[in-house]
């Protein structure tokens, strides 16, 4: 059955940014529709339920700050809160700010076509219904296109199998069983110490092995919260001058590991990982310039494997090798330590006698082995940044669809929108600072400068917006430069697509939050400066 509807938004996707900006719309009196493929609010937080998934940004900082009541009536209880806890908070929002009528739970987009004639977006849901859009926000999140790798076998298997970013609702039961976990990512490093705690027996199938620091995470001190709140807009404003907007309450004095004294880098190293978090590679400013000052730290991590891990042999497959910190540095608990436990056993699957060489209905089988197991779990990430993107058929102005615009990598101005593509925004898009800043702050600033945009149009009789296109090569030349000056493009990670096979290889987030907001910022004072208004 087909529905017609005329909005002057459609916002896809009630995560964090979908709620957001739902909000902002009905705020400024606009009608908004948000689809959403879940059956409730979240995004990432709603579709990541695995044992342990936590945030590695504390949450006193990933918070909302738009409503002052909100930030200081909300009560955090760890310092790095669990998925349950922050899918609370996102359905406390959901409530609070009464966005639920907007939304259409259990539908997905499936295309969205530009009308040139009237100057408006068609878009049309998996349910059958039809919208008719001013302004369409793809708030589709920058990991949430699940990577299921093509193993062999795959659909064969009979016991229970699951990935980590489609995890089922009523969970899994692990108590006795033989459990195998592929994938020694973010997701994995934090489900593979809760999922031991329970496991009959535990297999880990690791391809590549990860620098991962401990985040000594614990319940959140009364009073250090009572004093973030008293203190908030002060630290909301450090932070956003913070490279990756979050940690300047632990900001340490920038030094050069090369120009330091080996005995006082090492102290400082020390100091940090007892410290724990996602700073760790922060207070060095030549850690992610220069591949030797990389080493020392990357050596220094490598140590504290070999001192923790009792088996050398486990030991010696678990270190990594290459540069710290060139795939998204990982962030555990008890991580290391889970390998000492006598129901744990890794299996490295790099080599080619060893890889995984096809799932059967009753296992893994790598190489002459097969590993017997009850339950089998992909912790195998995500076509980031672009593939929930392109999961939408979007056709844009003379027909031409994004996938093929975006052929060889994707291609926007600041990561907001993209040229042939009028009022169409991408919320934390390809060319934005995304998965490199603390995700709400990073939101939060998209969903603000999209909403002033749609002010400004209104406001002066524009109807439509559109990237210009030497604006957009000029950005992703600006990406790209500003990447080359770092390790970051030289290393296979999801960052560069390279976990995805065919995924053309392109640097995809942009290093560094304050200067892409004055950046945003300059644009909006000049008049749009790069977009077409018409
Ligand atoms: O995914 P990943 P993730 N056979 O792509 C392996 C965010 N996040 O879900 O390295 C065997 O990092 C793959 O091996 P390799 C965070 O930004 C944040 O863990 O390609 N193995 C790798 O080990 C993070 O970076 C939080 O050789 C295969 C793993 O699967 C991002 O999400 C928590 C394979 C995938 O690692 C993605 O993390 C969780 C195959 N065919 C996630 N295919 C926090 O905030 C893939 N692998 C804490």
């Amino acid at each position: 059955m087909s529905e017609q509807a005329n909005v002057d938004v459609v916002v896809v996707g009630a995560g964090f940014a979908g709620l957001y900006m739902i909000h902002r719309m009905v705020r400024t009196g606009r009608s908004v529709v948000c689809f959403e493929g879940g059956t409730d609010v979240g995004g990432t937080w709603y579709w990541n339920r695995y044992p342990g998934c936590r945030c590695d940004v504390e949450s006193l900082e990933y918070s909302y700050d738009f409503d002052p009541d909100l930030q200081q009536e909300w009560q955090w209880t760890e310092k790095y809160a669990t998925q349950p806890e922050i899918l609370r908070y996102a359905q406390h929002v959901a409530d609070r700010f009464e966005l639920r009528p907007h939304i259409r739970f259990s539908t997905r987009v499936t295309s969205a076509a530009f009308d040139e004639a009237d100057q408006r977006w068609t878009v049309t849901a998996d349910d059958g219904t039809v919208t008719s859009a001013r302004f369409v926000v793809m708030a589709t999140g920058c990991l949430s296109s699940a990577n299921m790798p093509e193993i062999e076998g795959r659909d064969s298997f009979q016991g229970t199998l699951a990935h980590t970013g489609r995890y089922p609702k009523e969970g899994i039961e692990f108590t006795g069983k033989r459990v195998g976990i592929i994938g020694t990512g973010s997701s994995g490093i934090q489900a593979i110490p809760v999922i031991a705690r329970t496991a009959g027996h535990l297999t880990v199938f690791q391809r590549t092995a990860q620098f991962t620091i401990p985040a000594r995470n614990g319940p959140l001190d009364p009073a250090e919260q009572a004093e973030v709140k008293a203190n908030y807009a002060e630290i909301v404003a450090a932070n956003k001058r913070m490279f990756g907007a979050f940690g300047s309450r632990h900001r340490r004095p920038v030094r050069v590991a090369l120009e330091t004294d080996p005995e006082e880098f090492r102290r400082e190293m020390e100091l940090l990982w007892e410290r724990g978090g996602s700073l760790f590679l922060s207070t060095f400013r030549d850690l992610m310039r220069d591949p030797a000052a990389n080493q020392l730290a990357a050596e220094f991590v490598r140590e504290k494997i070999r001192q923790t891990v009792r088996d050398p042999e486990t030991a010696r497959k678990l270190t990594p090798d290459g540069l710290i910190g060139c795939k998204r540095l990982v962030i555990d608990t008890d991580y290391f330590e889970t390998y000492n436990r006598p129901n744990v056993s890794l299996v490295d699957v790099s080599a080619k006698g060893t890889s995984i060489t096809r799932i059967t209905p009753t296992g893994v089988q790598c190489g002459d082995e097969h590993h017997e197991l009850d339950v089998l779990i992909f912790a195998t990430g995500f076509d980031a940044m672009t593939g929930s993107l392109l999961r939408v058929d979007i056709v844009g102005r003379g027909g031409q669809r994004l996938a093929d615009v975006w052929d060889g990598g994707p291609v926007t101005y600041l990561g907001l929108g993209v040229h042939g593509f009028p009022n169409l925004f991408t919320v934390t898009g390809p060319g934005s600072p995304s998965v490199l800043a603390n995700m709400i702050v990073g939101t939060e600033q998209h969903v603000e400068w999209i909403s002033d945009c749609i002010d400004h149009l209104d406001a002066n009789g524009y109807r439509t917006i559109e990237a210009q296109p030497e604006s957009v090569q000029r950005w992703v030349e600006h990406v790209n430069s500003v990447a080359d000056q770092t390790i970051f493009p030289t290393c296979n990670s999801w960052y560069v697509g390279a976990n995805i096979p065919g995924k053309p290889r392109v640097f995809m987030p942009l290093l560094g939050f304050p200067a892409y907001v004055d950046r945003c910022n300059e644009v909006a004072a000049n008049a749009y400066e790069g977009f077409a208004l018409a």
